[in-house]
């Protein structure tokens, strides 16, 4: 099978039940978006490929449940992930106290050097807003996260997060290999050598090939892009 995208990179989206991750990556990867908050249950996923720094680059971007009782099921994504987007609801100051949580389960269990990015959501309900815009930024700045203001209903800047978190971490393989040419310290999953995946790996490709069922709820978070 002839290889369609020259790098797969995994992001992660976290962050309280209702701020939006859904939603977030729906619109991103479909240009759709629900009124309605259907909860997730456990993780899905949606596949969108961009071209970026002149290669192929296959987002594999994988939607967590906020709920507590799903934190088990969630935590086992992170390790896996390149990228982790942390995302709270402008409206919701608890969703926003919350992200310090969020942020310690990425340093307990992602990869030391995980991209982290932060999103403050559903700005098109300016009239809401609870957390100011210079709070979410004081606590971005001093996590060294990069912060920015996204709205799925209303998508205006919603490309250049992935595109720049995408980037971060293409830049930061580029400097890994330049330093160490093993494959040890590398994320990128190449599958054009399927011998060497794991069987994890495997599996997500099989649902690549459209044979998800997550959890029980089937198919609609598979679409390949
Ligand atoms: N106004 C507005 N509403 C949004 C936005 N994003 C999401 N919503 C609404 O917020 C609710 C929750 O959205 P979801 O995407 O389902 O939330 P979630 O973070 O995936 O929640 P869990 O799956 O339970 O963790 C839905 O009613 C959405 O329509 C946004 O940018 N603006
Ligand atoms: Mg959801």
């Amino acid at each position: 099978m002839s290889k369609r995208y020259d790098i797969l990179l995994r992001l992660l989206l976290v962050g309280d039940t209702g701020v939006g991750k859904t939603c977030l990556i729906c619109r991103y990867a479909q240009d759709e978006f629900n009124d309605n908050h259907i909860t997730t249950i456990g993780v899905d996923f949606k596949m969108k490929t961009k071209e970026i720094n002149d290669k192929t680059v296959k987002l594999q971007i994988w939607d967590t449940a906020g709920q507590e009782r799903f934190e088990s099921i969630t935590k086992q994504f992170y390790r896996r992930a390149q990228g982790v987007v942390l995302v709270f609801d402008i409206c919701s100051r608890s969703s926003f106290e919350s992200l310090a949580k969020w942020l310690l389960f990425v340093k307990q269990f992602s990869q030391h050097d995980t991209c982290v990015i932060m999103l403050g959501n559903k700005c098109d309900r300016e009239d809401k807003r609870q957390v100011p815009k210079a709070v979410a930024q004081k606590f971005a700045d001093e996590n060294n996260l990069r912060y920015y203001e996204t709205s799925a209903k209303h998508p205006e800047n919603l490309d250049q997060p992935f595109l720049e978190l995408s980037k971060q971490i293409l830049d930061e393989q580029t400097a890994d290999s330049e330093h160490d040419h093993s494959t040890s310290s590398s994320h990128l999953v190449d599958l054009s050598k399927s011998s060497n995946m794991s069987r994890q790996d495997s599996a997500e490709i099989q649902m690549e090939k459209g044979e998800p069922e997550l959890h029980g709820r089937k198919g609609w978070c598979c679409s390949i892009l």
